[in-house]
């Protein structure tokens, strides 16, 4: 029998200042004010605030002092990543209930394969009942694209933000894409943006008009996905959610460890192990768990839930570190454990760094070019300051 080949229909939902948002359900008072959502362990900067905060300059990974300079009038409230990472799950279960394909990329955004859904509406019907649920049932607002690929998909999401619907039609496609900057395409960052300068390409259409020997020179090997990115074709499935649950290293030790010095030395290095491993996943998470087991063989864990993704070293030790302190390792550690749960797979790299921590990013990056060479054994990461 033959089978026809269908139209691929992709949808990517992205929730609409999603921290805020939450924050604002949860105290309807903030509702129509400016809530900038940030603080405590953030390191002072804001994750992310409510649409009447963004007419006032606020943005994500800002200083919040410079928030509070620009906004004075702004609502400022904590993180509480376990109420959005609550409501995150109640979100992807409506997705789930919709589509057998899901993609989780972060804590507010889905993509959704619905290739073939005709029989029951059509993709267009079935991608607005996703919204109108997330509406009427969560009373969050999503913005939505539909597209033919994850490319255009997610493009389309971002167009009429807040509470946007923008579907992507194959013939609109190259048309729609020529005239945006060329940093629209995901991988596209600042420095490929200024070498592309140089050849005088600026915008999309460009790109897809360029000699694939110059985007070679830019691009390297990729160039020819590039130039297929810049004529709006994408062929990378929706796939689901990785099977690992989370991602841990643990080691025992020859002799108990009884002071907290040593326990800390032999954490920061699983640490390190362990967030090789996620980015070599391109994984990153949510909650960091800490293992101990006693020489008596009497086994705790501790889990902690940060206030962003996590996948450098600096971040899953910050949070193993904080448990580790509080466990007493007078009677003797035989073994230590930690791993990172919760797991998404960012599209980009962006999203992973969040941007405000550039430095830590090149760390690691320079970090992990050594270990894939050389192997994990390289560098092991040292203490400074000792702790009493
Ligand atoms: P985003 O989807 O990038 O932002 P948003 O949902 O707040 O707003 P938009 O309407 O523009 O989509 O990120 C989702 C959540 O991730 C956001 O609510 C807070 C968190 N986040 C940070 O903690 N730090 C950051 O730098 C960014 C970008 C997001
Ligand atoms: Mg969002």
């Amino acid at each position: 029998m033959q089978q026809s080949v269908h139209q691929r229909w992709i949808m990517h939902v992205d929730m609409d200042a999603f921290y805020a948002s939450v924050e604002i359900l949860d105290n309807p008072k903030l509702k129509g004010l400016p809530v900038i959502v940030g603080g405590r362990s953030a390191r002072g900067v804001v994750s992310t605030c409510s649409y009447e905060a963004r007419k006032f300059g606020v943005h994500s990974a800002m200083p919040l002092f410079e928030a509070k300079r620009l906004c004075p009038q702004g609502v400022f409230v904590p993180v509480r990543m376990a109420r959005y990472a609550e409501m995150s799950a109640k979100i992807m279960k409506i997705f789930r209930e919709t589509s057998p394909l899901v993609e989780q990329l972060s804590i507010d955004e889905a993509f959704l394969d619905l290739t073939g859904m005709e029989r029951l509406g059509g993709a267009e019907a079935i991608a607005r009942q996703v919204q109108d649920r997330i509406q009427e049932e969560l009373k969050l607002s999503a913005s939505v694209g539909l597209a033919p690929n994850k490319f255009l998909a997610k493009l389309a999401s971002d167009m009429r933000k807040p509470h946007g619907f923008v579907k992507i039609t194959p013939e609109d496609a190259a048309g729609l894409l020529a005239p945006l900057p060329v940093t629209k395409i995901f991988g596209i960052g600042r420095s490929a943006e200024e070498k592309l300068k140089q050849f005088g390409v600026e915008i999309i259409g460009q790109l897809a008009a360029a000699d694939v020997a110059i985007l070679r020179k830019v691009f390297g090997v990729n160039a020819e996905q590039v130039k297929r990115l810049a004529l709006g074709l994408d062929d990378r499935p929706v796939v689901n959610e990785e099977e690992a649950k989370s991602i841990g290293r643990e080691t025992t030790f020859d002799r108990d460890l009884t002071d907290m010095d040593s326990c800390r030395e032999a954490v920061l290095d699983l640490c390190g192990q362990v967030g090789w491993r996620l980015r070599r996943e391109h994984l990153a998470g949510h909650t960091v768990t800490l293992k101990v087991k006693f020489a008596d063989f009497r086994m705790i864990t501790r889990s902690s839930t940060g206030d962003r993704l996590i996948a450098w070293d600096e971040d899953i030790f910050l949070l193993a570190e904080q448990m580790l302190q509080k466990i007493n390792v007078k009677p003797g550690v035989r073994l230590l454990g930690v791993s990172v749960s919760s797991l998404f797979r960012p599209e980009d790299e962006p999203v992973l760094g969040f941007e405000d921590n550039e430095r830590m990013q090149k760390r690691n990056q320079a970090i992990d070019a050594l270990k894939s060479k050389f192997g994990e054994n390289i560098i092991k990461r040292g203490i400074t300051g000792k702790r009493k």
